[in-house]
């Protein structure tokens, strides 16, 4: 949660009013409700998703006479959130969701998570009791701003209409600058029923919210220097590069001084897999290649990343013969976990920009000549036996796709075969809950993906326990006709957990074999959505392309070997280099 005090209102105010529009505005009086519609549409939101009930009712009226703005109503709030977030990583703009007081809010708390852990810009609406029966046990009264505290970049109760406007405003602000993240905005029925002639301001200023983007110049010429300098270095590149839409930068940058690229699971498709220079994603279960650069380097330039533990293994181990770099938005994200030698705070895009223009460009052919041997003795792999493979079906979808799919993932053994075996080579086509691990998060985020970028195949790649976790999702792809494909990896396992059973707890599964039910091809047609099943190797790329030939949702069940586990593997507390196989 960053500190952003209510004070900050009345500076707004004094700032707000600004343009002839505003001006007029001041004189016409709006219900809490119309301004909510109004702050959706001057913040050039298009679509919500949401779900209805009491204490949102004046705000759903308002809508029932907005057609520009599309609800898409979901099957459970906690969709909702997942969808606002899906929309929002596959377009760059912020999701907005809405949800009811009490249960419909808190239905919202693993969707807030996740997008506060990803940094993903999220509005949340949420209706609240009226504001003189707050405290009171009311009925249907939860404290959600209480409640979604550390799981909020930033979060609103608000108490009086006057102030909404820009509240409003600041919510959406905060959530798209600097490091992005969710906002919640909670709003009494008494707020969305009284009036205010309070104009929708034009700017934001919040006092002690700056965030700061250039990069300090003395910084940025160390770490150019060091670049110079470096014979092994290797960049280690997060999601940072993916909000700051800074790809074409680290392109350039990376080939103008021939440094090889790692990306976190977060920015797969920021850095082209397919190039050279790609040693693709690094950490728990990441390549043997990215992992053996990152304990070889001896300059680590990392972006927009914050050295998850899944990442380093091993913190007192990570990088040891390296210094480090460090550029991120985020002052607090440097040093966390890792110390860091050369921090910039700043928007990775400019200080690419700038470290490109710094830097001489260096061959570092003997560097190149280690990473080739590397890349060649220890490429991503699987045994090839007669039993469907996860990673073939992956592979199979790549091919079908020309790489050009929206891959949007579940939790667990499909989303590390997801990130392994598609090949990504653009931002924002690859759409997975990666610090939360949120189970039921993929499907509902490809919906938003759908939405947002309707003329793009989308695909959720699940496995059968996460795909029940929001499976009532079908019902929205149905009434809406949103033409996502569901690739389930059905191993009948909570198969993560299974494969840590096998390897760490000598095969004592307990609790995992979910087998047997439900048919999702038949549960799949009891939504009126097409499902098929797939049993055999030979068997995949027909109904992949049957998939892509039918116009609406689909729902494809995989029947893979059930004992496939993911490699290579860090083990968790293990240091890089320790990264174990297990392949014949
Ligand atoms: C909401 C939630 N609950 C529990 C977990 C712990 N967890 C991580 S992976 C996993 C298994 C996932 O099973 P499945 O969706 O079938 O995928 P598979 O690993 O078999 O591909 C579990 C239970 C989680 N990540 N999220």
């Amino acid at each position: 949660m960053i500190p952003v005090r209510v004070e900050v209102a009345k500076n707004i105010n004094i700032a707000a009013g600004g343009s002839y529009e505003n001006r007029r505005e001041i004189l016409k009086k709006r219900t809490g409700a119309e301004i909510v519609i109004e702050a959706l549409i001057k913040e050039g939101v298009d679509t919500v998703f949401g779900y209805p009930g009491g204490a949102v009712i004046p705000i759903y009226d308002v809508l029932y006479d907005t057609p520009r703005i599309r609800h898409i109503i979901t099957r459970h709030e906690q969709a909702a959130c997942h969808a606002a977030d899906g929309y929002a990583r596959a377009t760059g703009r912020v999701g907005v969701c809405i949800a009811t007081s009490g249960p419909g809010a808190t239905n919202l708390v693993t969707g807030l998570a996740t997008a506060y852990m990803d940094s993903i810009p999220v509005v949340a609406l949420t209706g609240q009791v009226p504001t003189y029966m707050i405290g009171n046990d009311a009925f249907q009264e939860a404290n959600i701003t209480g409640i979604t505290y550390s799981i909020t970049k930033h979060n609103y109760l608000v108490k009086n209409v006057d102030e909404l406007p820009c509240i409003l405003r600041e919510a959406f602000y905060i959530a798209r600058s600097g490091r992005p993240g969710p906002v919640l905005v909670d709003l009494p029925k008494d707020v969305q029923n009284s009036s205010t002639s309070a104009p929708y301001p034009d700017e934001v200023k919040i006092r002690s919210y700056n965030p700061h983007y250039e990069g300090n110049p003395k910084q940025i010429k160390l770490a150019a220097r060091e670049i110079d300098r470096s014979e092994r270095p290797v960049i280690y590149a997060g999601g940072g590069i993916i909000s700051s839409g800074a790809s074409k930068e680290l392109y350039e940058f990376a080939h103008h001084n021939n440094i090889p690229v790692t990306t976190t699971l977060m920015a797969l498709g920021a850095f082209p897999e397919d190039d050279p220079l790609s040693l693709k994603m690094l950490g728990m279960h990441g390549t043997r290649y990215a992992n053996y650069a990152i304990c070889e380097a001896d300059l680590i330039i990392a972006i927009g990343a914050r050295f998850d533990d899944r990442i380093t293994g091993k913190v007192s181990e990570f990088a040891p013969k390296a210094k480090i770099i460090h550029i991120d938005i985020d002052p607090t994200a440097i040093s966390k976990s890792v110390k860091v030698d050369i921090p910039i705070v700043g928007d990775a895009k400019k200080i690419l920009s700038r470290l490109t223009a710094l830097t001489r460009g260096k061959k570092r052919e003997a560097w190149h000549r280690k990473i080739a041997q590397w890349k060649e003795k220890y490429p991503l792999r699987y045994d090839k036996g007669k039993r469907l493979k996860p990673q073939f079906v992956v592979e199979k979808i790549y091919q079908v796709t020309k790489g050009k799919a929206i891959i949007c993932t579940e939790v667990g053994q499909n989303q590390m075969w997801a990130a392994q075996f598609y090949c990504y080579t653009r931002p924002r086509n690859f759409i997975s809950s990666g610090g939360l691990g949120t189970m039921g998060y993929g499907f509902p985020a490809a919906i938003g993906a759908q939405i947002g970028r309707p003329d793009e195949v989308v695909f959720d790649i699940a496995g059968d326990g996460s795909f029940q976790m929001n499976i009532q999702e079908l019902a929205t792809v149905s009434k809406f006709q949103i033409p996502v494909k569901v690739a389930i990896l059905n191993n009948g396992y909570l198969g993560m957990v299974r494969q840590w059973q096998q390897l760490f707890y000598k095969g004592r599964y307990s609790q995992v074999d979910i087998s047997g039910v439900p048919d999702f091809v038949k549960v799949a047609k009891a939504y009126g959505v097409e499902g098929i099943r797939v049993k055999k190797m030979e068997e995949v790329e027909p109904a992949l392309k049957k998939a892509l030939s039918i116009k609406g949702p689909v729902v494809m069940d995989f029947r893979i070997d059930r004992e496939e586990n993911v490699y290579p593997m860090v083990p968790a507390g293990a240091a890089l280099y320790e990264i174990i196989d297990g392949l014949a």
